[in-house]
């Protein structure tokens, strides 16, 4: 099949999910086509079967606001037409559902047409499209998609409940991790071997409120008195600050260590004995999939997709948003009891293959590429003969 793949391509789980599954259905002999503003951050320079096309927003004086929808909606539509692309899978509705719609509405003016899958990932459904200035549009765009897929069960629930979206079927397919990649047998714990003996706990994010960074360093600031710790933050964003805020306030900048952005996160969860991840609120949490999947169990909040991923008690530990206490309590039992940790990633690392294995879903999503172009009948020119 020809793919074309539209993604935000800086940091950020959609990105990297959909990214991921780009190079994957390339090595499964598919073209592949990232039609996106600049190339996807977990893209290599050069791969068999990917190709990169980038969208010029260009500039002009009266633009306040340069158009990257438009922009976008005409670079689908001529690599749609140049390469003769079967269908445009989008990551994340907003804008990139209703570009895609362009794109097809242009194509059928020409007597062509191409499939639109789009895949909710999270706050385009529970936060972003839910902003009056982008409701309507949202729904609209989804529900002209062919084909809908949501990273989680919570994430097909909201959207039911947020949008209404009468007549539409949103599929579960899940994020997936590639086992090969996050498996801590495979690096040398380079990290935890400048750590002095102490425990590495661990976040990764892009640093945004609904990440509650400073939520991470308090439960770390109780871990860090019961078992000697170091926190490892990776990743960067707006709430940077504010982490390093509550690090000096509760007088544990010592202990902690900003990496910064990493585009590369598996040979660091290898040295890594605990991961932090306390949000708001995840559609999913591709992070704590890594995380568990290279053996680190996880401790977070029991509320959106999160619970779908991680396994309270067995995986990891899951307390109410906010209460770092308990969080706390949870991290420290398991890093004292040697056992108790190594009972919980070794069934992390096993779970996190058997359910989320990154072959098993994409053989789901070629399936329901499969589907989705099988169900569209064929264009139909005004003689009568297919166009
Ligand atoms: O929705 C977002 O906040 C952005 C998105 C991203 O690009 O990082 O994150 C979402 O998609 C990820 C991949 O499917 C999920 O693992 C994250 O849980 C989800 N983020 C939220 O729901 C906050």
């Amino acid at each position: 099949m020809k793919i074309g793949i539209t993604c935000y391509p800086t940091y950020g789980g959609s990105g990297a999910m959909a990214t991921e599954l780009g190079i994957a259905l390339a090595q499964r002999g598919h073209e592949v086509h990232f039609i996106t503003y600049a190339q996807p951050f977990r893209l290599p320079s050069f791969l068999p079967g990917v190709f990169f096309h980038e969208v010029d927003v260009g500039r002009y004086p009266l633009f306040e606001y340069p158009p990257y929808d438009l922009a976008l909606a005409v670079r689908m539509h001529e690599v749609v037409r140049s390469h003769g692309l079967d269908l445009l899978h989008v990551h994340y509705a907003i804008p990139h559902a209703t570009s895609a719609w362009i794109a097809r509405e242009m194509l059928r003016e020409n007597g062509h047409d191409v499939t639109v899958i789009t895949t909710l990932h999270g706050t385009d459904i529970t936060i972003v499209g839910q902003d009056r200035s982008f409701h309507a549009i949202t729904k609209f765009s989804i529900e002209k998609s062919d084909r809908i897929t949501a990273v989680s069960q919570y994430l097909r629930d909201e959207t039911f409940f947020a949008f209404g979206c009468a007549g539409c079927e949103v599929e579960v397919i899940h994020n997936f991790v590639d086992p090969r990649v996050y498996n801590r047998m495979r690096y040398t714990p380079l990290l935890r071997d400048q750590m002095a003996g102490k425990r590495v706990v661990m976040h990764i994010s892009n640093f945004r409120p609904v990440k509650r960074v400073r939520d991470v360093v308090r439960i770390f600031a109780g871990i860090e008195q019961e078992v000697p710790s170091v926190l490892v933050m990776v990743g960067d964003g707006p709430e940077r600050s504010e982490a390093e805020d509550e690090a000096r306030l509760l007088g544990i900048t010592d202990q902690m260590h900003f990496l910064g952005k990493i585009d590369s996160v598996a040979p660091l969860l290898a040295s890594a004995d605990l991961f932090l991840l306390p949000s708001e609120k995840e559609s999913f949490g591709l992070s704590a999939l890594e995380a568990l999947a290279s053996g680190v169990p996880v401790v977070g909040c029991r509320t959106g997709g999160l619970p779908e991923v991680v396994r309270d008690g067995e995986t990891g530990v899951l307390r109410d948003v906010g209460d770092v206490e308990a969080m706390a309590q949870g991290g420290i039992a398991l890093l004292r009891d040697e056992a108790r940790w190594q009972a919980f990633s070794t069934l992390a690392a096993r779970d996190a293959r058997e359910r989320f294995g990154q072959d098993a879903i994409v053989l789901q999503y070629e399936d329901l590429y499969a589907r989705a172009l099988g169900a569209k009948a064929p264009l139909v020119a005004p003689g009568g003969a297919p166009a």
